[in-house]
């Protein structure tokens, strides 16, 4: 290529994804990932069939800029300097928001790992989200319904305890109602993995409840008294945004983040580890 056509290429391309890459946060958003700095963009992701699987060097994007004019889902890496990479996502049936990916494809929706951020949170913040993108976060109802609906997704649940010890079981349906429906969890779908089996049984079909929306089938209110969000039923086999306990036991008369099968029932044992995250299924 000649030289004038290749930087008149570089200037189109660099023009194109500054529009690209303008932040787009609803002011929402902005207040619940204030902690996240965009830093300048490393590589552009295109997500078509199976969400993130391709990475490509920012000098070749015509193809994604013409994704992004369609409306297709287009990925904007914008840092680099965290163990979890943070992405700004733009699908159509959300807008953009920003979420921590993993390079087999999975979306981080929720995380525990240190007790630093409180998790006994009414329901406009499980609705809209909160925490910290690097660190604890949910990141909100609303967009987990309408990207679970919009496709059909996977969820796979990481677990960590105290010892060190981890294990996993993913899903190969996960899909959350409206809010009209209390965020129903409508469908799992099919477990595999050996942490076994805590949501089909007792929480499937339930409604979301918070400290101060109380859908559960019990008299008192299992958020209330787990201090977090969940799909509690009487209350239930797992509850993954409780109360962080350091030393992974409860204390006292509170229960801990716990999953149930994992721990032979034992209601004592509380996680000192969790991940939750989703991906499109591909078929
Ligand atoms: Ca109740």
């Amino acid at each position: 290529m000649e030289a004038w056509k290749h930087a008149m290429h570089l200037r189109v391309i660099a023009a194109v994804l500054s529009v690209l890459v303008l932040p787009d946060l609803t002011a929402a958003d902005e207040e619940c990932y204030k902690n996240t700095v965009p830093e300048e963009v490393i590589e552009v992701v295109e997500c078509s069939g199976s969400c993130f699987e391709i990475v490509k060097p920012i000098l070749n994007h015509f193809v994604e800029m013409k994704m992004a004019a369609d409306n297709s889902r287009v990925l904007t890496k914008i840092r680099h300097n965290v163990s979890k990479d943070i992405y700004q996502i733009r699908l159509p049936e959300v807008g953009a928001f920003k979420a921590p990916c993993n390079g087999s494809g999975w979306m981080v929706i929720q995380r525990r790992m240190d007790g630093s951020v409180d998790f006994s949170r009414n329901w406009t913040e499980y609705k809209n989200g909160f925490g910290n993108l690097t660190g604890e976060f949910f990141l909100g109802l609303e967009k987990l319904h309408l990207i679970t609906q919009s496709r059909q997704h996977e969820l796979l649940i990481r677990l960590g305890k105290v010892d060190g010890s981890t294990d996993f079981v993913q899903y190969d349906n996960f899909r959350i109602g409206s809010e009209k429906d209390s965020y129903l969890l409508q469908s799992v779908g099919n477990p595999t993995g050996s942490a076994g089996d805590s949501l089909t049984k007792r929480h499937l079909n339930m409604k979301f409840s918070t400290i101060d929306r109380d859908n559960d089938l019990v008299e008192g209110s299992c958020a209330s008294f787990l201090g977090g969000g969940w799909w509690f039923n009487n209350c239930g086999h797992s509850s993954l945004n409780g109360k962080f306990y350091r030393g992974g036991k409860m204390n006292g008369n509170s229960y801990g983040i716990y999953w149930a099968s994992w721990n032979n029932y034992d209601y004592t044992v509380s996680l000192t580890f969790v991940e939750m995250m989703i991906r499109p299924k591909s078929f």
